[in-house]
Formats: structure tokens, C-alpha cells, sequence
């Protein structure tokens, strides 16, 4: 056999690798929940003027969850302790991470028993990087579990920690109107891109856009006004709760610079490609970077203060406007944008479904029990410059034509919504009967779109009401759903895939798969996963063949459900009603 001067096996090698990618990718969405629980403190204590807590309501569903105490406490002050217990959760060395709890009860004892639930975050992550040390775990089936305890930190953790707070202070997104692509960008105004994952500038931003003195003096350098348009997951977060215009995913971001209509790009953290620097000198655009820990070389770097953000964010804006002049003559911008609706949390899912005084998941377990609606799928992911951009949505083209909801984040959300697939005319062109039927009565598209990558954790929200309701079985992993990405990239893709498959979820991705050099490690991760987390990942490449193993893993469990042969609906009429009474 092969092995490594100090005799470490492939199978140790690919173990490592694979738990060190998942390290690396809870870290990023983990210190995104950092950053965001560090500002939620600073809102609530004050020291960040111009926010404000928007969603009472899930403030105080928070503290009860909690259990911080309400009384005639003011917001402020439960938000104050809100922040403490979130910010404690990065640092905590013992017990296990409080979000846990939200989880089905039998699948908090799976994790217990099997040695996964995650203690502290912080912990997690470096004990990740300790035991893929040189030297150090050369058991590779205990340093993949340990991958789903790092996974979960992520998922019930520093993810679910950044959506929860988010939408306190930014509001839970409702559904919004809004459109995508390249064609938001506009001929006669000053084009700022907002680019990257946490959404503090963004909103500030989007308030100064709207300024009056800002738009005056746009005005005075020639343009029309401020267009603001998002770019990757901030698009995602803007585009959620305000309905801000998004230029484009991932492989798009060079792209909305080669329009030569960008003043300038501002981006934070992740997902921000360095070749745009080199891209931007072809032309006039400046790349502004913005968080101390992420700088480009030969970018402008210009740091947002939140505890100034007003004056950051109009500095930032002046910039760009300023820059109105340099624009070249060779200003192409191509016509595509189609409409769109988002805003589909998971409390507005409920919502819709249940009314405001009846919200639940109800009709929706009904409907999947029923058969109209065959599953529910959470397609989500990157764009990968390895395959045709966006051509995976096919998969999910594939999925609606069968009867399966799909819930979507990330890049690939706007993937199907450039292809016209959330809105809600999409159910009657493209979805199955049974889901089309659905789709119609709500009022909804077939492809919901939940946020950012981030936002994932609305997923596995929706899943967890989804077992709470009941007919459904009594764990995640009974559940007739499925999950996919079908043009990962990041590192942050497959910690999401590692703690849908720890929560219980079949998960395929796409485009390569990093374990191949070692079949034991990879048999594991897709076979052994399944018997001991009753979810498993799988590899295929083809978006069509890999809705195909959705909707095998959907139907397979319909049938351990005994819901496998869908029910007509029976229309009572009166002698029927009778005959039922006298029963
Ligand atoms: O976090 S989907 S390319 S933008 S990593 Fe990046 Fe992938 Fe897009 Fe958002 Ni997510």
C-alpha cells in the first residue's frame, strides 16, 4: 500500500483533507455569526447609531428560547443578553451548543450517543485543525465524525447564531418583488455593487443610496441617480429584506465590471474573486475593500466603522459617485433581467401556509402525505467555473417537474431565478400537477428562495416544523427530502453538506468530489453516514441523474412512511356525510 513518509494511509490523508475543508468553512460562516453577534451587542447597547432592533417579535421568541428574561424589560435590555449567551457560544468549552436543542429530540440523542454535539464553536474548528496536525487522529472514521461535530457548530451554530440575529435587527424577510441580472445595472446612473456575505454595510449603504443630498449630488457629477445592486450572498441578504436588484452570482462578478457602467465594487468578506482588481484596472471601476480581514492588493481600501456607519458608508458612496466621470465610452449592458420573488423565510413559509393564526407547516405536510407534493429538496450551493455556469439548474427544472418543492440559497438560488422559476406563473410552466396545484392555492412560486448561503439554517428550520407537525415521522432523517449542490466550490459548500447529512439529510453534490483518492473514506462518508446518521452524501456530476437520486431517496422514504402510493382526494357529498356521522 502507498503511504506517506510517516506511513499515514490514503485514507488518513483524504479524512484530513475533507475534515480540514469543513473546518475551514465553519470558520467563515462562524466568524460571519461573530461579527453579527459582536454588532447585534453594539445596536442593543447603542453604540451603533442609524440600526435598530426591526423584528420584536423574534427578539422575544429568542429570549424565550433562551431563557432570558422579558418582563417589563425594554428590547434593548433582553437584546443586551440575547448578545452575551450568542457571543458565549463561540467560546464555550463544555456542554453543547443551545440551538441544538431546536432540533427533533430523537435526533439530539443520536448526536449525544454517537459522541457529535458540538461543545463551543471556536472549539470545534481548532480541534478540527489540532487532529489533522501531522501526527495526530490517524483513525479516519474518527476524524469524519469529528468533521460532523465541526459541521454542526456551523449549522445549529455560528450559521443559525448570524440568521437568527440578522433578522432582529434587519428584519425577517417577507416576500418581495424584485429582478436579476446584469440588465439591473443602468446606463444613465452612478452603479455600486455591494459584494460579499455580512449585510451591516450593505444596509447602510442602501440607506445613504436613497439620500437626498447623496442623490444631488450624484446628480451634480452628471448621473441620474444611485443604483445600488448586489453581487453573491450580500445580493442575497439585501435582495431578502429589501428587494435591492442583484447583478449576478458568483462567475458574474468580473463580469459586472466588463459592463464599464460599475463605479465601484464594495465588497467584505468571502466569495470575492482577487482577479477582480486586475479586471477593474481595463476599466474605471474601484474595488473597495472594507473588512480588515480581507484586503486585496491593489485594491481601495476603505474600513467600515459600525459605530459610524452612516459616515462610512456615505464616504464609500461618495466614491463611487465621484468616480461617475471616469466612465469610458464603451459602456455595454446587456438587456437580461427577469422578475422575481424572494423573501421566503421560514416564518413566512409558515405563515403562508397557515395563516396568522393558525401558522404552521401543516398543508404542507398534508399535501406531501397526500401525494400532490411528492418531497421537498434544498438545492443550494456556488457556481464552479469547472461546469456551464448555471446550467445545474436543470436539476432543479427536473425536481419541480416531479413534485418536488425546492427551497433554495446562495448562487444557485439566483441561477433559477434568472431562469424565471420564482414566480409564481413557474408552478403552472414548469412544476408537476400535485405541486403546481399547491403552488397556485398558496400563491407561491415552486422554487422558494430562503437567502444566503448563511441561511441554510432556515432549511433545516423548515425541516425540523416540518417533524414537530407530525405524519411525517418522528426525525429529520424520515423526512422525504433531499439536498444538493450541484456546482459547489467553496469550502463553506461542503460544511453545509456535512451538517445536512448530520441532521439526517440525503446530500449530493456535483462537479468533482475531494475523498475520491481513497474509496474506503468515500464508502463511508456515502454508505456507513447513512446507517449511523440516517443521511448520506453522494457524488454525481450530472444535474439530471442527480435529481434522480433525490427523488429515489424521496420515494424511498415515502415508502417507509407508507405514504408511497398517493391518495385521491374524496370529495364528500351529502350521503357520504351521513353515512360518516352515523359512525
Ligand atoms: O456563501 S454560494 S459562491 S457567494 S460560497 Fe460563495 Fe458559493 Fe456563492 Fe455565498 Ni455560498
Amino acid at each position: 500500500m502507498r503511504v506517506g513518509v510517516c506511513g499515514a494511509t490514503p485514507e488518513t490523508i483524504a479524512a484530513r483533507n475533507f475534515t480540514r475543508m469543513i473546518a475551514a468553512g465553519t470558520a467563515s460562516h462562524s466568524d460571519h455569526g461573530r461579527t453579527v453577534a459582536n454588532f447585534f451587542l453594539a445596536v442593543a447597547r447603542g453604540e451603533a447609531a442609524g440600526y435598530e432592533i426591526k423584528d420584536e417579535q423574534k427578539l422575544l421568541q429568542l429570549a424565550l428560547d433562551l431563557g432570558v428574561t422579558i418582563g417589563e424589560r425594554s428590547n434593548a435590555e433582553i437584546a443586551v443578553d440575547i448578545g452575551k449567551i450568542m457571543l458565549n457560544e463561540f467560546g464555550k468549552q463544555e456542554g453543547e451548543l443551545l440551538f441544538l436543542k431546536r432540533a427533533p429530540l430523537k435526533r439530539q440523542e443520536l448526536w449525544q450517543k454517537l459522541g457529535v454535539a458540538p461543545r463551543g464553536i471556536d472549539r470545534e474548528v481548532a480541534e478540527a485543525m489540532h487532529r489533522t496536525h501531522m501526527g495526530t487522529d490517524q483513525d479516519y472514521q474518527n476524524l469524519l465524525n469529528h468533521g460532523i461535530r465541526t459541521a454542526l457548530a456551523d449549522g445549529w451554530g455560528g450559521s443559525m447564531i448570524a440568521t437568527e440575529l440578522q433578522d432582529i435587527i434587519f428584519g425577517t424577510p417577507v416576500p418581495v418583488a424584485s429582478q436579476i441580472n446584469l440588465g439591473v445595472l443602468k446606463e444613465d446612473e452612478v452603479n455600486i455593487i455591494i459584494h460579499g456575505h455580512e449585510p451591516q454595510l450593505a444596509e447602510m449603504m442602501a440607506i445613504v443610496a436613497q439620500d437626498a443630498e447623496m442623490i444631488e449630488y450624484a446628480k451634480a457629477k452628471g448621473a441620474k441617480g444611485i443604483n445600488l445592486a448586489g453581487m453573491c450572498c450580500t445580493a442575497n441578504e439585501m435582495l431578502m429584506r429589501h428587494g435591492v436588484p442583484i447583478a449576478g452570482n458568483f462567475l458574474q462578478q468580473e463580469l459586472a465590471v466588463v459592463t464599464g457602467a460599475t463605479e465601484a465594487m464594495v465588497v467584505d468578506v468571502q466569495c470575492i474573486m482577487q482577479g477582480l482588481v486586475d479586471t477593474a484596472n481595463c476599466y474605471h471601476t474601484k474595488i473597495i475593500t472594507t473588512d480588515p480581514r480581507a484586503k486585496i492588493q491593489g485594491a481601495t481600501h476603505m474600513e467600515f466603522d459600525e459605530h459610524n456607519a452612516f459616515e462610512s458608508a456615505k464616504a464609500i458612496i461618495k466614491t463611487a459617485v465621484d468616480n461617475f466621470v471616469n466612465r469610458g465610452k464603451n459602456v455595454r449592458i446587456p438587456q437580461q433581467k427577469t422578475d422575481m420573488i424572494a423573501g421566503f423565510s421560514h416564518e413566512t413559509i409558515n405563515y403562508l401556509l397557515g395563516g396568522m393564526f393558525r401558522a404552521s407547516y401543516r398543508p404542507l405536510n398534508d399535501n406531501i402525505i397526500n401525494g400532490r407534493i411528492r418531497g421537498v429538496a434544498g438545492v443550494v450551493g456556488c457556481n464552479n467555473p469547472r461546469v456551464t455556469h448555471d446550467l445545474q439548474l436543470d436539476m432543479v427544472k427536473e425536481l419541480i417537474k416531479n413534485d418536488v418543492l425546492v427551497l433554495q440559497t446562495g448562487c444557485m438560488a439566483m441561477a433559477s431565478a434568472k431562469a424565471g422559476l420564482m414566480v409564481p406563473e413557474a408552478a403552472a410552466k414548469y412544476a408537476g400537477d400535485g405541486l403546481a396545484s399547491v403552488c397556485e392555492a398558496v400563491g407561491i412560486p415552486p422554487v422558494l428562495h430562503m437567502g444566503a448561503c448563511i441561511d441554510n439554517t432556515r432549511i433545516l428550520m423548515s425541516a425540523t416544523a416540518m417533524v414537530k407537525d407530525g405524519g411525517l415521522g418522528d426525525d429529520i432523517s424520515d423526512l422525504p427530502v433531499a439536498g444538493a449542490a450541484p456546482e459547489w466550490m467553496s469550502e463553506k459548500a461542503l460544511a453545509i453538506g456535512q451538517y445536512f447529512v448530520g441532521s439526517g439529510v440525503f446530500t449530493v453534490f456535483g462537479v468533482n468530489w475531494p475523498t475520491l483518492g481513497s474509496p474506503e473514506v468515500t464508502d463511508y462518508l456515502f454508505k456507513d453516514f447513512e446507517k449511523m446518521y440516517g443521511g448520506m452524501w453522494a457524488f454525481e456530476p450530472d444535474p439530471l441523474k442527480a435529481a434522480q437520486l433525490m427523488i429515489e431517496h424521496i420515494d424511498k422514504k415515502r415508502k417507509a412512511l407508507g405514504i408511497d402510493k398517493a391518495r385521491e382526494r374524496v370529495l364528500y357529498d351529502m350521503a357520504m356525510r351521513r353515512e360518516l356521522d352515523a359512525v
